[in-house]
């Protein structure tokens, strides 16, 4: 006789107890609580094959409650994937092992998005689910047709991101995406009674949702619910009834099993409630044998799916479309029409330039707009809105959900075979920065057009004009950030953050800015990071560094200090952490390692100064703006602010006469 599936999602009990007690760290209470349910969607839904966890066509899983992650390794290992080991789980949490504390992505095929953040699970879902139909609609049910399956807990659907999700999901009728809810009724601090008292299905329902609930402890149940929630056509929560910790038989049902070890004596009452082997990481052959054939359940179906791909004529362009990076052809062809063609033109609108020539050379491109579409310029002629009628579309209305639009980018990168670009303000990647740092841990290729990007937004003053945005970006390992200085360069930035493999934020202006540029040139020098514009004609004291708008200032700012003499070089600096990445002569070259009372060093960017004495040394010059801005016209506030070619002369000129008096 095959084990039960109460012995199936034992096993998963048993694992998530010794890995957690191991580690003595982790959270026991969720993998318990939702192990039956897991077993139901995995031994008969979910469509994959353990030998081949990056099969395009699979249904994508994604454990919203992250802190839960003894469950998703638990699966994989048990389903047969080649990671992790028994050994790995053995050693869950400590150095080195790929079943960290939180599913990481990076660490773990199988483990599709990294979660951990409550609610971004769920948002990255819907992306995923938003790929899907877009590919299908693209490639046809014979090449893309999967679903995307998410366990999300009480957490995940407080957070405030779970409206933006679920209203887009609703809106973009995601019939695909199903979300389990592991309805246990606690969290942390304790009952859900403290804290909520809201209807969450009623809520998802109005959103254009099927709820539907089941005995989470039940597989049958929760079999049944699986299919009531395929059958319909709009995305699905299915309201899991469940205790937390289930088979700790003195704790379960409390927060204590949330996120701590059980202790050895509790373990060992699980074990007799449970009917488990008395020895810690032991999974019973049977049980594990049923596991492995429910690991294997897909594999003919992605026989199936590579013959079918094998015949198809668009083979070639599916995998080069998954697997290739995009073309860079369009690049120089429009650098040679910007060029013969020079004028004064906001970077917000060179980015649309750009895009004109990116959008019909590269079919991937999926843009959209947090309802900014007229300012951020994200728009281009040739593309279709994406909506529930129309999923080839490839321009998608989020609505003012910014961390909606960046979380759904993260799933829509992660699933593969989109490249998403999308915009906002400047001032508003705030509201998006949970998930843009995970699209830097996780290396999703994801472009946000971020314009407005300083006061020269003007009118709408102090809280729309960021200050410290662009340096507190620049902080976040694994992101590059672009602030171009005239069309050229922004063709230059969005070659370069299409070909990357991890995120890139592009800063762009609302004002008119000059070309800085005015030759072709074979190399794309934002590449580097940084670059000299200007070489100072008399004998160099200065050496000024700007970015974006500022680029120009240096340049007039440049001129009048010639004008008295003093030789000034001008680095237009796109991208620090490109130049960062740059070698020792190249750095040398552009900034030479010498004191300055040698050479000046001046930084030049309107926002805050705090870390441009990485560039400018100690007793270099920083000019910015350490404070918030002010409500009036561009050029006023650029005035106001000294960021003019005279001003920021004058206060080069003085900071060289106090030196030479010191
Ligand atoms: C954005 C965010 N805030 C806080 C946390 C810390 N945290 C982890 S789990 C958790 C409680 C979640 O409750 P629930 O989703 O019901 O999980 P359960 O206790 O039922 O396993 C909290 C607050 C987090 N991981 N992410
Ligand atoms: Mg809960």
């Amino acid at each position: 006789m095959p084990p039960t599936d109460r012995a199936q999602a034992n096993a998963i009990r048993a694992l998530a107890m010794d890995a957690v007690e191991a580690a003595n760290s982790g959270h026991p209470g969720m993998p318990m609580g939702m192990a039956d349910a897991a077993t139901a969607l995995f031994t008969r839904h979910l469509k994959f094959d353990a030998a081949d966890p990056r099969w395009p066509d699979r249904d994508r899983f994604i454990l919203s409650a992250g802190h839960g992650s003894m469950l998703i390794y638990a699966l994989l290992y048990l389903t047969g994937y080649a990671r992790p080991t028994l050994d790995d789980i053995r050693n869950f949490r400590k150095l080195g092992s790929p079943c960290a504390g939180h599913p990481e992505n990076f660490e773990l095929p199988g483990v599709e998005v990294t979660t951990g953040p409550l609610g971004q699970g769920l948002a990255m879902a819907v992306g995923m689910a938003i790929a899907e139909r877009h590919l299908n609609a693209a490639y046809g049910d014979e090449l893309v047709d999967h679903r995307t399956f998410v366990i999300a807990g009480d957490g995940d659907l407080m957070e405030g991101v779970n409206h933006e999700a679920a209203g887009l999901a609703g809106h973009l009728r995601l019939g695909r995406l199903i979300v389990l809810w592991d309805d246990n009724e606690i969290t942390i601090d304790g009952s859900t009674e403290l804290s909520r008292t809201e209807d969450v299905g009623a809520r998802h329902a109005a959103m254009g949702w099927h709820v539907n609930a089941c005995d989470g402890l039940d597989s049958d149940d929760v079999d049944r619910a699986i299919g009531e929630a395929l059958a319909d056509p709009r995305p699905s929560l299915i309201r899991c009834k469940t205790i937390i910790g289930f088979g700790a038989p003195n704790v379960q049902g409390t927060s204590a099993t949330h996120g701590a070890a059980l202790g050895k004596a509790e373990v060992e009452c699980a074990r007799a409630e449970l009917g488990l082997e008395p020895t810690e990481f032991t999974v019973p052959d049977d049980v594990m044998a049923a596991w492995r054939e429910a690991g294997g359940r897909g594999a003919s179906l992605r026989k199936e799916w590579r013959q079918r791909l094998d015949a198809s004529d668009r083979m070639a362009e599916f995998t080069a479309r998954l697997d290739s990076p995009p073309s860079a052809d369009w690049l120089q062809p429009h650098i040679e029409a910007l060029l013969a063609d020079p004028k004064p033109v906001a970077t917000r609108k060179a980015s649309e330039m750009a895009l004109e020539a990116i959008n019909p050379a590269i079919p991937s491109t999926i843009g959209g707009s947090a309802d900014l579409t007229g300012s951020n310029n994200t728009k281009t002629k040739n593309l279709q809105p994406l909506t529930a009628e129309n999923y080839a579309g490839r321009y998608i209305y989020y609505g003012i959900r910014e961390f909606g639009m960046a979380a759904a980018m993260n799933g829509m990168a992660l699933h593969g075979g989109v490249i998403p670009y999308g915009g906002t303000f400047m001032v508003f990647t705030d509201y998006c920065r949970p998930a843009i740092r995970l699209s830097a841990l996780q290396r999703a290729k994801v472009i946000y057009v971020m314009t407005h990007d300083s006061i020269g937004l003007g009118e709408d003053g102090p809280t729309h004009q960021p200050i410290e945005h662009l340096q507190s970006l620049r902080a976040m390992p694994g992101l590059e950030v672009y602030r171009p200085a005239d069309a050229v360069e922004t063709a230059e930035c969005w070659a370069l953050a299409l070909a990357s493999v991890g995120p890139s934020v592009l800063a762009l202006t609302r004002q008119n800015l000059a070309p800085v540029r005015s030759e072709a040139l074979s190399e794309n020098l934002c590449a580097r990071g940084a670059y000299r514009v200007r070489s100072a004609g008399a004998a160099r004291k200065v050496i000024i560094l700007a970015t974006g708008s500022e680029v120009e200032i240096a340049l007039g700012a440049a001129a009048e200090l010639e004008a008295q003499g003093i030789g000034a070089d001008v680095v237009s600096m796109p991208c620090t952490e490109r130049f960062d990445a740059q070698d020792a002569d190249y750095r040398e070259e552009i900034l030479p390692d010498v004191s300055n009372r040698q050479i000046l060093r001046v930084s030049v960017e309107a926002g805050s100064t705090f870390g441009w004495e990485r560039y400018t040394g100690l007793h270099g010059l920083r000019i910015g703006i350490d404070r918030f801005g002010v409500s009036a016209p561009a050029k006023d506030a650029y005035e106001f602010f000294g960021l003019t070619p005279a001003a920021v002369a004058a206060r080069v000129l003085d900071h060289l006469e106090q030196r030479e008096i010191a």
